[in-house]
């Protein structure tokens, strides 16, 4: 991205693009079909991005090129309704999605399903693999006093001591999963309340990055792209990210099928540029772009988003927009407006 200008317009179609996602899953909201509802939501973000007067390419999608018909990685987007002279103007810019992240969220009609795109300029973000990721997200007061190696009971100390209250009065948020069983017990032990969530630890991740949402920190493992996309949110929000991949099965608890052996997910990462793979990444390393571009809509109910909200004359959507240029946070309440002329507008 080559100036604050592009990059403020971009964040406005961005915006776009995650409220567009964000309609069509909700539309399938609690009709018990995931593939579906990402599906839907992968459509409306793919056609959106198009009109996006930029360069883009996709770092983080829906998969690898024989995998994924759109938004797949490498794919190139954007600049689909100019000239070729107009776009070789426009900036370019490295882009991560998750179109629906949550999909069972989604189909179940649960809470804090989002449609979330971060982007930069090129090399910005981490081209992370589809596989898992240790993580551990902190809000700002606690950068620094938190160790992705160190006892559990050591951290929950010192987030407690920078937020200046006691163990007790934090709430840690994770992923539940049988790979926590170890993790919940010692978050328990140290005294700390818990908040076990049956998916979606991008949005999680951010909810601990923000005061007042009485989350304080996120820990676990959950996904690499995920881990991404969090970095990019964080790096608006002054939170801290710290993640470390993950490939024992043993450790991962699950089906050894779905997660490839360590020797290959190590080619993998090799094959991505990553040359180190216990490596433990910071926010920096995970989103490294100097510019950075976050949006995220809700499509269900969620603890920082509302879900999208349908009414005769049209929709409503509740998204934040960050970057880092401005170092502004936006939430964006939106009508999308459709009844024509005489439509009604509620405030
Ligand atoms: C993780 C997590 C995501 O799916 O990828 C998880 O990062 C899948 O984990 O936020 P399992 O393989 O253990 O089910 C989400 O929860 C939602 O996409």
């Amino acid at each position: 991205m080559t100036n604050s200008r592009a990059e403020r317009e971009l964040a406005l179609d961005f915006l776009r693009v995650t409220e567009a996602a964000a309609i069509e899953s909700a539309k399938t909201m609690g009709q018990g079909d995931r593939k579906h509802s990402d599906h839907v939501a992968v459509e409306a973000m793919r056609e959106v991005m198009d009109s996006v007067p930029m360069r883009g390419r996709i770092v983080i999608g829906e998969g690898e090129r024989d995998e994924a018909p759109m938004l797949y990685i490498g794919e190139e987007v954007g600049g689909g309704n100019f000239s070729d002279e107009a776009r070789a103007e426009f900036p370019e810019v490295d882009i991560a999605v998750d179109p629906l992240e949550g999909t069972n969220l989604c189909a179940l009609g649960a809470n804090n399903a989002i449609a979330v795109l971060a982007a930069s300029e090129r090399g910005g973000l981490l081209n992370a693999p589809d596989i898992y990721m240790d993580k551990i997200i902190v809000g700002p007061s606690c950068k620094g006093a938190v160790d992705i190696e160190a006892p559990v009971a050591d951290n929950l100390k010192n987030i407690a001591r920078r937020l200046g209250r006691d163990v007790e009065d934090l709430t840690v948020i994770c992923l539940d999963r049988p790979r926590h069983k170890q993790l919940v017990a010692d978050v328990r032990a140290a005294g700390a309340r818990i908040r076990l969530i049956s998916d979606g630890d991008l949005s999680a991740g951010i909810s601990a990055a923000v005061a007042g949402t009485n989350i304080h920190a996120l820990m676990g493992i959950g996904g690499a792209p995920e881990g991404v996309i969090t970095a990019a949110a964080m790096k608006c929000l002054n939170g801290e990210i710290l993640a470390k991949f993950v490939f024992d099965p043993e450790r991962l608890g699950v089906d050894r099928t779905k997660v490839p052996p360590k020797e290959e997910a190590i080619e993998r990462i090799k094959g991505m540029g990553i040359t180190d793979p216990d490596k433990i990444y910071d926010t920096n390393d995970l989103a490294p772009g100097r510019k950075v571009i976050f949006a995220a809509t809700g499509v269900t109910d969620g603890s920082l988003l509302r879900g999208v909200r349908f009414f005769g004359e049209g929709k409503r959507t509740h998204s934040v927009v960050m970057t880092t240029d401005n170092k502004s946070i936006r939430f964006v309440d939106t009508v999308h407006v459709e009844g024509g002329p005489d439509a009604v507008i509620r405030f």
